[in-house]
């Protein structure tokens, strides 16, 4: 590859980014956050390394579902600002170099939305069969719900239209017909529409319900008959209005699922997915102390073309998803970080952030954050994390992890003007409150997680080849240790080496295509995470340790490490081609 390929194929690099508008920063005092709150902040996300900023929606909406339910795609939800606070956000972005994507939300309207209200009222309007229906009775779909306990069924009958009307998520979201024509041409419309406005793509939100791929034929007669085709069109058309516009695909599905909405090149799907699979593999891993659950995700995680990437995560906006694991391994992972039942959601998530499931050790935070910016793919932050946000257990379902972000240490969090019993959400109290974790005292403090965030996505910055390389396992013989290395070929790697467990490790890891004697150097290793871990790190030895390894004999290299060690590594190279 040559370097002008990371501008071209600019996802393959970078750091991504996810906001809640209403959540992040308040600039008019109203309690609620907003688009020019979060203008405000850009530079900070600039400092950190963000590339490319998600908004999370940001349209009119009656709020049912956190914007998830929406009443007009051509808008912004006037509590949030206006198109033109949008437009300046943008190009604010624009402007430090960042990127902004933003969820496409094509599944479902709300029930509020014009086009339903005219559905229900007129069977013979055109907007009727903008939505699926059906005349008699369902039967039973328990099963199928998305929202375990809160919804019975995916058919809610309307007393308007006197038929059943489906929809995946709530009750108040109904499904659209995505085989209609009419839908379809809108659905341009709308991206066509964000993409005018500047917008750099979509995170395309439930691409398995928007679709019906790998949903093994939830519902009979959804009319869509090549939904690959579809989405293929859908990108073909978003690249001829924006040349390097980009979709991120939400899909919660195995890899073999995930892998046929790549796309066959040249017909791209999906740029970007979601690698649900090695996040939920990896709280198996940190439940057990044990590398293997990730591994063996890592080890079937399909190769992709390179206009196609992973993004790697820890943590989203929803339920910390555990269905792609076992039922037993789920049970492992509860009991491991949400012991309690009001720590867990729909049966199959966990409604906490990684600090306080936990309990705050900074080591092995930091072991988590190192080991996903040392997965071959591009990262994702939700907002927060960079500083060790905790959850607020007592909100309702997944607000829990969407409280107002912490920016100063004050009773508002420094989040808003507004008195703290009048804002969008409660501040976290207690340990992960403000006063504790927060991002004015974060960044004066070289120690601190942001300060250790910012370093990891520097080190990405002068490693390609974590967003570039195929991911390769390691061989070496410890089970708590993970071995990996980004490769593009013999030459050019950067390989990272992770201990699960709670005690001190030694082990040898084997580089194949190394030769004795060649050298080493650390890009990242305990020593960059600071010294403000709960249990001491023993910072000055590891700052000042010898920042280069050599391969022995029989290839491998020796690594020592510490209770949640890490370290990454490269070849030892000088020249234009080492590290600066
Ligand atoms: O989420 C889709 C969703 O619920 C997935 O988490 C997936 O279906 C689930 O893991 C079951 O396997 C998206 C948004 O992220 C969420 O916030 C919205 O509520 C939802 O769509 C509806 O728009």
């Amino acid at each position: 590859m040559k370097g002008t390929d990371t501008s071209d194929l600019w996802w393959k690099t970078g750091l991504i980014y996810c906001v809640d508008v209403e959540s992040f920063l308040d600039s008019n005092g109203d309690g609620v956050g907003d688009l020019a709150g979060l203008t405000r902040r850009i530079d900070y996300l600039a400092e950190l390394g963000v590339t490319c900023l998600w908004l999370m929606p940001f349209y009119p909406t009656p709020g049912r579902d956190d914007g998830y339910d929406i009443t007009d795609f051509y808008n912004v939800d006037p509590r949030l600002g206006s198109l033109g606070d949008l437009v300046a956000l943008v190009r604010t972005a624009h402007d430090r170099g960042i990127r902004v994507i933003a969820d496409l939300v094509l599944n479902h309207t709300s029930d509020q939305h014009p086009w339903f209200q005219r559905a229900q009222e007129d069977p013979e309007s055109p907007e009727h069969d903008f939505y699926v229906w059906r005349d008699t009775e369902p039967p039973d779909t328990s099963d199928l719900v998305i929202f375990h306990g809160e919804q019975k069924s995916i058919w809610s009958k309307s007393k308007k239209a006197g038929k059943w009307y489906l929809h995946r998520f709530y009750k108040h979201q109904p499904d659209l017909n995505v085989s209609n024509r009419r839908v379809r041409n809108e659905i341009a419309k709308i991206i066509g529409f964000w993409l005018q406005l500047g917008l750099d793509g979509f995170r395309v939100d439930a691409v398995p319900q928007l679709l019906t791929v790998g949903l093994h034929d939830q519902i009979e007669n959804d009319g869509l008959t090549d939904p690959h085709g579809y989405l293929g069109e859908v990108h073909a058309f978003m690249r001829r209005r924006s040349t390097d516009a980009i979709l991120l695909g939400e899909v919660n599905l195995p890899y073999r699922e995930q892998e046929t909405l790549f796309g066959t090149p040249p017909a791209v799907e999906l740029d970007l997915i979601f690698d649900f699979v090695a996040m939920q593999n990896l709280y198996l891993s940190l439940a057990r102390g044990e590398a293997g659950p990730l591994a063996a995700a890592l080890r079937t995680r399909p190769p992709i073309d390179d206009v196609n990437q992973w993004v790697t995560f820890v943590r989203n906006h929803d339920e910390l998803a555990l269905d792609q694991l076992g039922e037993a391994e789920r049970e492992e992972v509860f009991a491991a970080f949400a012991p309690e039942e009001r720590h867990r959601a729909f049966g199959r998530g966990i409604r906490r952030r990684l600090p306080p499931m936990l309990e705050g050790d900074q080591q092995r935070i930091r072991m988590v954050y190192s080991l996903m910016f040392s997965l071959p793919g591009t990262p994702a932050l939700f907002y927060g994390e960079e500083l060790g946000m905790g959850e607020d257990i007592d909100a309702e379902g997944r607000q829990a992890v969407r409280s107002p972000m912490q920016w100063a240490p004050d009773a508002s969090g420094g989040f808003s003007e507004a008195a703290p019993e009048e804002l969008v959400a409660p501040v976290v109290g207690g340990d992960f409150g403000p006063e504790n974790i927060n991002a004015h005292d974060a960044a004066a403090d070289s120690t601190s997680l942001f300060n250790f965030i910012r370093r990891l996505a520097a080190a990405r910055r002068r490693s390609v080849v974590l967003g570039w390389g195929s991911t390769e396992l390691l061989e070496q013989p410890e089970t708590a240790v993970l071995a990996h290395r980004a490769a593009l070929d013999g030459q050019d790697f950067v390989a990272a080496v992770h201990n699960f467990s709670a005690e001190p490790v030694e082990t040898r890891v084997l580089i194949p295509d190394a030769e004795p004697g060649d050298e080493l150097e650390i890009l990242v290793d305990v020593g960059s995470a600071g010294n403000d871990a709960k249990e001491p790190i023993d910072a000055g030895e590891h700052r000042h340790r010898i920042r280069k390894l050599t391969v022995e004999d029989d290839r491998r290299v020796p690594v020592a490490l510490e209770r949640y060690g890490f370290l990454w590594f490269r070849p030892f190279r000088l020249g234009p081609d080492g590290i600066f």
